[in-house]
């Protein structure tokens, strides 16, 4: 088989760099490892920045999401059992963040792969790259006894964090840089109205809690938790008893609990592997770098790499035009890195670290002070969370 780019990974990254491409002629397949009921499974991102929501819409793909996604103009931090609101449009020039969750925005993208004749394979087996040095990379993947082979001008490494993409480059051409959290976050889904209209994002001795969204009958809350903390570790009432104590008491008294029909633990990461790019191989989105869930960065800063890479491989094709190949991965690292520098500085800021020494909570406390009291300090956290233009 022969394609003009051969996408590995079917999460929102591949899938929206598949479409985009699609729309545009360049004939593209997407090798998905699992299921797309398993892919369809997974609770993750809930808030769009603006950016990544105009990408959807240049893919065909912006109706439902238009419809059904909720427009935010403001997030609250709740500290010392007061609710402070930052004012996003306000503080970012009339801008918002648009509330979907991923599932959706992947469910969308299948069904214009379906709708427009993207080609998606799923359950390929031993994905593995090869030649991607020279001007005729393959890749191959098994399906059942067969092994099939596709040969592409270009390959794209959209497979995540645990993929098979970025070990493909050799060790010591890739500069990796990582921090890990002593901590994780206890995710829960439930079918409940939830306990505020718009994200809460709490400060509390006990750890972090995080009240989010999926519509005004689905929440999605979170609690800061002990590495090694297991999921059969928390029963649904363990876990409503230690969100209400991390909540301003008003805020805990209004919360509506309910069985949980999802739950799980996250671990906290940073990490950045540079180059984004390896001969014919460019990563993008989680295959390269990860964040702390914390500024809800990480789907948006897929969607920059995304959008970097769409421009430059349609430039390729309509008119030889190479140089945003070239520049690639100095202008998504860009991008990238400043999602870094955000999401630590509100994981750090807004978390119970082990190792907090008086000195340290005192800093943050005034960090906290001065920034409800600066209009430039809610101006910069406003447009970080609302996202850095591309
Ligand atoms: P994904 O979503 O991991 O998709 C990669 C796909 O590749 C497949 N794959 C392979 N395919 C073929 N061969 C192989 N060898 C393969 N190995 C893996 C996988 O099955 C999968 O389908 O990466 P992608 O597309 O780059 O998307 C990244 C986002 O998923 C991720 O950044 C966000 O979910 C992060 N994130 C958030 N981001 C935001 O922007 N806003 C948020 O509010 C937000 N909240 C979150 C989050 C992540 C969380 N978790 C669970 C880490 C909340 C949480 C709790
Ligand atoms: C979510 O709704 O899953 C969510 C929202 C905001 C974040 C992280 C996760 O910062």
């Amino acid at each position: 088989m022969k394609v003009q780019v051969c996408i590995i990974g079917g999460g929102p990254s591949g899938l929206l760099l598949s479409q985009l491409l699609h729309i545009q002629g360049v004939k593209t397949i997407v090798l998905e490892k699992r299921s797309r009921d398993y892919v369809l499974s997974r609770i993750r991102a809930g808030v769009l920045e603006h950016g990544f929501a105009r990408l959807m819409r240049e893919a065909k793909c912006g109706e439902r999401m238009d419809r059904e996604g909720e427009v935010h103009e403001g997030v609250f931090i709740s500290r010392n059992g007061q609710l402070n609101r930052i004012d996003l449009h306000k503080y970012s020039d009339g801008n918002s963040v648009l509330v979907y969750g991923q599932t959706e925005v992947t469910r969308d993208l299948y069904d214009a792969h379906d709708r427009d004749g993207g080609a998606i394979v799923h359950n390929a087996e031993d994905v593995t790259l090869h030649d991607l040095k020279s001007d005729a990379p393959f890749v191959t993947y098994r399906s059942g006894d067969e092994t099939i082979r596709v040969d592409c001008d270009y390959v794209i490494g959209a497979d995540g964090f645990h993929g098979v993409s970025r070990p493909s480059i050799p060790k010591d051409t890739l500069k990796e840089y990582e921090r890990v959290y002593p901590f994780g976050w206890l995710g829960v889904l439930s079918r409940t109205k939830p306990v505020s209209p718009e994200l809460i994002y709490c400060k509390h001795e006990r750890g972090f809690a995080l009240c989010s969204l999926r519509s005004q009958v689905l929440s999605r809350y979170y609690l800061q938790v002990p590495l090694e903390d297991r999921v059969e570790d928390w029963s649904d009432e363990a876990f409503w008893e230690e969100l209400k104590r991390r909540l301003p008491a008003q805020t805990a008294s209004e919360l509506v609990t309910g069985p949980s029909i999802e739950k799980s633990i996250a671990p906290l990461r940073s990490f950045v592997a540079e180059p984004m790019r390896y001969g014919r191989l460019f990563l993008a989105g989680d295959a390269a770098h990860i964040v702390p869930p914390t500024g809800a960065r990480g789907l948006n800063s897929a969607g920059s790499d995304v959008y970097y890479l769409y421009h430059a491989l349609v430039a390729h094709y309509k008119k030889a035009d190479d140089a945003g190949l070239d520049l690639y991965s100095e202008r998504a690292l860009a991008r990238v890195w400043k999602a870094q520098r955000f999401s630590w500085w509100l994981t750090t800021l807004l978390h119970t670290f082990p190792d907090d020494t008086p000195y340290l909570k005192r800093l943050k406390e005034t960090e906290l002070d001065y920034l409800f009291s600066s209009d430039k300090a809610l101006g910069s956290l406003a447009e970080n969370y609302v996202g850095l233009p591309y």
